[in-house]
């Protein structure tokens, strides 16, 4: 299969440790996609889908033990832990492998390794990054190959001596001589773990999403973010859009939500019928690699291939692109079955169905008291099957990002959209980002949970040097993106959503590409820029007046006192890494008001 030694002599030394009873070099072609899914089949991991409902698509259940990512068995083991920082958890790096080498021995007892050369972004540019993951999950291998670039191609252009990102995976459940294996190995005990410095990638005990899907979260966010900070790039938990108006001019955005704001939704927003002649085209639904280009501007690509999308809530009203997305040749993960061998989760129809069966595999119907799927449930769906898919996507150098919009979550205080009124400005909007705690997050209701830049838990260093990196950004981008500021979930007094959100989302989204071309006057205000009534497009929503407008675009003094005071906290944490900047600019925002 490959020539590179540095590959050969590390997947010895796997081998030797981990113990399988066979190796299997994956070669991603769709023969072996398809011997995976059967053997799959065979052993109670995957159900088949009806063919004729849902083309060449499965379903999985997992171990109720294994339905998301373990964020506090999640460990940045960097050399200084000082260089984690104090957002992350840190253990030696020496300290880390003498734990979990025992814990590895012998892992794979049993089952097959396989060995998964995948690659980060499209397959000979020279952004992308190769990765080869070693696991004992036959689900982690069919699903890599739907998320990233997989196979033989990937070894051919790693070459003899190409540069890979070494990725260990086991699910920590090595079979005895005999011993039966269970529809969804993992064991209670795990570990994700990096070594940013070594770029070197340890799962044990998974085989759910982010936990086991090495590629995604741990190698192109976290490992990404630090090899990012090293040459002068930027690694961030983004979606990527184009908005195409109809004069044919394209200008693409970039934007952060913290979970449960409808990222994959935005991603994928469908213009109200108002906007005939616009567009919204598709790039990427969660992960963003921004670099300089050589013209000024920053250019952004997906290093992914595919969408993991959450389900519950996704419907044909909500987000038609990503209903269509997982048509067919997807991979479900703990959403129901119908008694018609399709799939339902909470929100994709009005109608409940009659009879399912549930998430954990029990008799569900719609007066039992419990969901029929997994709120973390998912979809794994090829990237080029959503119909906006942005016929650049997979252009090496990427599109040119005009504006980056950064949002949260909060029912009160944060206006419907604001424009920073500079790129220093713009990184303290996204340092101080967050959601509001709702009942399923740890927390008290109504307190603020910051998220900066989404990044939380997806950067690999300290957050502090991360907002340096960001700042420093001005030296390394002529042409900076405008920086944004929306929320889609402010609510009245009586808990009414005061804005609709989903495609009107589209008014706003006009607004920002409006400014990044120069038109649209705006008013400065004690936050940033905003909209007047006047300037925004309300065809096709003229029950949304002045007066709405006004109650979704206040600014209230009283509120701000409370949100600079909380925002506060996140100093506090990183008070010796805080780059003055961001001092500077709460004390402007104190000024101001
Ligand atoms: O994804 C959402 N977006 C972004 C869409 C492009 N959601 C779904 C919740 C997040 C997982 C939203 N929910 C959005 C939104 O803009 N806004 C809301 C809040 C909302 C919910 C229901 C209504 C209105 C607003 N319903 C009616 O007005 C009838
Ligand atoms: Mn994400």
């Amino acid at each position: 299969m490959t020539r590179h030694d540095t590959l050969l002599q590390w997947i010895e030394e796997v081998k030797l440790l981990c113990q399988p009873d066979a190796v299997r070099w994956c070669d991603g072609s769709q023969a072996e996609y398809d011997e995976m899914c059967a053997l799959l089949v065979a052993n109670g991991t995957f159900i088949k889908l009806n063919e004729a409902k849902r083309p060449n698509s499965f379903l999985a259940r997992s171990n109720p033990n294994d339905v998301a990512r373990v964020e506090d068995r999640t460990f940045i083991c960097s050399n200084r832990k000082v260089d984690a920082g104090p957002t992350n958890n840190w253990m030696a790096p020496a300290d880390m492998k003498a734990m979990l080498r025992p814990l590895f021995s012998g892992c794979m007892k049993g089952r097959t390794m396989y060995v998964v050369p995948f690659c980060m972004g499209p397959l000979g540019s020279p952004f992308s990054v190769i990765g080869v993951e070693v696991t004992d999950s036959p689900y982690v291998v069919v699903s890599m190959k739907i998320m990233t670039r997989m196979g033989k191609p990937v070894l051919d252009q790693l070459g003899e001596g190409g540069e890979f990102v070494p990725c260990l995976h086991s699910v920590g459940k090595p079979l005895a001589p005999g011993e039966k294996d269970v529809p969804w190995p993992c064991s209670d005990t795990k570990y994700i773990v990096h070594f940013p410095e070594e770029r070197a990638i340890w799962s044990y005990g998974s085989g759910y999403g982010g936990n086991a899907l090495l590629g995604k979260k741990c190698l192109a966010l976290r490992i990404a973010s630090v090899k990012g900070r090293d040459e002068g790039w930027m690694a961030e938990h983004m979606l990527i859009s184009g908005v195409e108006s109809p004069d044919g001019r394209k200008t693409y955005v970039a934007a952060a939500f913290p979970s449960a704001c409808g990222k994959t939704n935005f991603a994928m927003l469908v213009p109200p019928p108002a906007y005939e002649g616009w567009k919204v085209t598709t790039v990427g639904d969660d992960i963003a690699w921004l670099r300089p280009g050589s013209d000024g501007r920053l250019w952004a690509t997906n290093p992914e291939a595919g969408y993991f999308g959450v389900a519950p809530g996704t419907s044909w009203t909500s987000n038609p692109n990503a209903m269509a997305s997982c048509e067919k040749n997807t991979i479900f993960t703990n959403v129901a079955l119908t008694d018609d061998g399709d799939v339902w989760w909470e929100g994709m129809t009005k109608e409940l169905p009659a009879h399912l069966i549930d998430w954990r595999g029990e008799d569900w119907t719609p007066g039992c008291g419990r969901p029929s799927s997994h709120p973390n449930s998912r979809f794994t769906a090829p990237a080029h099957q959503c119909p906006t898919i942005d016929p650049d996507w997979e252009k090496p150098e990427g599109v040119p990002i005009d504006a980056i919009i950064f949002g949260g979550r909060r029912a009160t205080t944060m206006p419907l959209v604001f424009q920073a009124f500079n790129w220093v400005h713009g990184v303290f909007l996204g340092a101080n980002m967050g959601s509001e705690t709702t009942a399923a997050a740890a927390g008290a209701v109504g307190t603020v949970r910051r998220d900066p830049m989404a990044m939380l838990p997806f950067c690999g260093y300290n957050m502090g040097d991360y907002f340096a990196h960001w700042l420093g950004m001005r030296r390394r981008v002529k042409d900076l993106p405008r920086v944004f500021h929306v929320n889609w979930f402010r609510k009245d007094a009586d808990g009414k959503f005061l804005w609709p959100g989903f495609s009107e989302n589209m008014r706003v989204l006009e607004w920002v590409v409006k400014r990044c071309r120069g038109e649209g006057r705006g008013h400065e205000t004690q936050l940033g820029w905003m909209p007047r009534y006047s300037e925004m497009t309300w065809k096709g929503m003229e029950e949304f007046g002045p007066p709405e407008f006004d109650k979704v675009m206040q600014v209230d003094i009283k509120e701000f006192r409370q949100e600079i005071l909380s925002a506060g906290e996140l100093y506090i944490d990183l008070y010796d890494h805080m780059p003055k900047e961001m001092v500077f600019q709460r004390e402007l925002l104190v000024g101001r008001f």
